[in-house]
């Protein structure tokens, strides 16, 4: 069997053998870090929602996520309804304009079925397809998911982190929710997988994550990794959610040579030219089949 070159996401193929980089649209009012900007007495701005995502695209995101629930430690929910509302619009929008992957980060069964026929080219699933319905829309709609670890839920997931090994049991969950995706009919070329930094960790158990990202990346699914302004940069370097972005680029270096293969970013310039650079490290002195000719 020959290893395959890229991805499919609905279509749109992306190669596996460089990093991407998918750029944050929170639909939101009260998303961390952008919350309720793109909003206006309460209600989303399309315009201000459709020049984020140009200047994203233009700054060379392969994906661009799109989320109607914030996930943010301490975050209510959204009723099902609610979501949908916030999304739909926005997806038909974005993929009338916008010849890249639109991902839609939602558990939401009915938000997943609708948004694969409006376009969606990623499921991104913070409760990796644990909702009732979820694995059965996501094999009916034939799109890829990505699938995270969260450890409780947003609104209390922060309270009391724990774990006996943080490294054994997050693997063990993915790999667990990747074969139930396979039991139900997904199929594994279709499967990306994402510890989910800052959801239920502490900041040793995020570090300790980050630092063996590489673990992930050997189960052999392509890794994507959130890392974007995240509290845990805050905790390192003592700066606010809108201070974060050097911290941010090096935590994305350091997943991006362990081999993770999308970074979820708020920044996308300043992310793309940092995998650019890793990717020409990686690169230099090896030929288009990887062999060293240094
Ligand atoms: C993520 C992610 C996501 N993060 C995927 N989807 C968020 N696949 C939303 C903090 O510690 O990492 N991977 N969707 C945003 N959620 C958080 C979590 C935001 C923690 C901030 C923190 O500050």
């Amino acid at each position: 069997m020959t290893p395959r070159t890229h991805f499919d996401f609905a279509g749109k193929l992306l190669p596996l053998a460089e990093p991407h980089v998918m750029g944050i649209l929170n639909l939101t009012v009260d998303s961390f870090s952008d919350g309720g900007e793109l909003l206006v007495d309460g209600h989303l701005q399309l315009d201000a929602v459709l020049y984020r995502a140009a200047s994203m695209v233009e700054a060379g995101a392969a994906l661009l996520d799109l989320g109607g629930e914030s996930t943010r430690p301490g975050a209510q929910g959204v009723s099902e309804q609610e979501e949908l509302d916030r999304v739909l619009p926005v997806l038909e929008a974005l993929r009338a304009r916008f010849d890249v992957v639109l991902s839609l980060d939602t558990s939401s069964p009915p938000l997943m079925r609708e948004g694969a026929r409006l376009g969606a080219g990623l499921i991104n699933d913070v409760r990796a397809l644990s909702r009732a319905g979820a694995l059965d829309a996501v094999r009916d709609t034939g799109l890829p998911v990505c699938l995270m670890h969260m450890q409780g839920e947003p609104r209390t997931m922060q309270q009391a982190p724990c774990y006996d090994d943080v490294l054994r049991e997050v693997s063990e969950f993915l790999l667990g929710r990747a074969w139930h995706c396979l039991e139900a009919g997904i199929v594994a070329d279709k499967l990306l997988l994402d510890p989910g930094f800052g959801f239920g960790k502490n900041l040793t158990h995020n570090l300790v994550l980050l630092q063996n990202l590489e673990r992930l990346v050997e189960f052999g699914y392509p890794v994507l990794a959130g890392l974007s302004r995240k509290r845990m940069l805050g905790d390192i370097t003592g700066h606010k959610e809108k201070a974060r972005l050097f911290a941010g680029l090096a935590a994305a270096v350091i997943a991006v040579n362990q081999g993770a293969w999308i970074i979820r970013t708020h920044d996308v310039a300043a992310t793309v030219d940092a995998v650019k650079v890793c990717r020409a490290v990686a690169l230099a002195g090896k030929d288009e089949k990887g062999e060293s000719k240094a």
